[in-house]
């Protein structure tokens, strides 16, 4: 089978979301590591190619695409048959560019200043209180999320599973560890385990050497 993407991942990444839509779809893909550990992405060679020095990076073609949500989005308009992004016309749309680009800005960049505090500032007199703030808003993320759910769901979009949910996985597999996980949510708890189910999370899953039991 010919090639058609090349994902530069990381164990746990935030390549997760599209390493698992790509097996949803079940196209030929290959696995490219930088290993974080090793400090891979800073090397010349992966900075030639995503001057970000972060995982996920796509290949396509000639094509290189830097940003975990639009990678996403990119994969699914070139299957639309997959059924995973709603059409450009319907009006589930919007609600799919809403819930990757507000997860991107606000739901990632909350986990990051609880994460990786020290991005934010020098010393390491104040880290505390930007993790707290950070820990705050992931709070208040996950508080919208399971409303939406409750209201909507079983899926972000309803009754239609999208890449939204793929990339939702991905973050609330990273808060596991953290004060405010999301599957101390109960909606987000059902979403959890509904997309724990799916044998594209379990291929992705089982390839990164990943377990989650919720
Ligand atoms: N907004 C970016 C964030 C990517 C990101 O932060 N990746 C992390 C791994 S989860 C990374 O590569 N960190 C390495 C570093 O900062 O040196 C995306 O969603 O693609």
């Amino acid at each position: 089978m010919n090639i058609i993407y090349t994902l530069y991942w990381d164990r746990g990444g935030a390549n997760m979301a599209t390493h698992a839509v790509l097996e949803a779809l079940g196209v030929p893909y290959k696995l490219i590591e930088i290993d974080l550990t090793k400090q891979m992405q800073k090397t010349p060679e992966y900075l030639a190619i995503n001057p970000n020095g972060k995982v996920p990076t796509l290949k396509h073609n000639e094509q290189v695409i830097y940003e975990s949500s639009a990678i996403l989005m990119y994969i699914l308009d070139q299957h639309p048959e997959s059924g995973l992004a709603p059409s450009l016309n319907s009006p589930k749309r919007g609600y799919y560019y809403q819930y990757l680009i507000w997860m991107s800005n606000t739901l990632q960049e909350a986990v990051d200043r609880w994460a990786h505090p020290e991005n934010y500032i020098s010393g390491d007199a104040d880290l505390k209180q930007i993790k707290d703030k950070g820990n705050q808003a992931l709070a208040r993320c996950w508080d919208i999320l399971n409303t939406d759910l409750g209201q909507k769901g079983p899926w972000l979009l309803g009754d239609e599973l999208s890449g939204a949910d793929f990339h939702l996985f991905m973050i609330t597999y990273w808060s596991h560890g953290y004060d405010s996980r999301a599957e101390d949510w109960p909606n987000l708890r059902s979403h959890i385990q509904a997309m724990l189910k799916l044998d594209a999370i379990q291929n992705m899953l089982a390839q990164e050497g990943l377990s989650f039991e919720c």
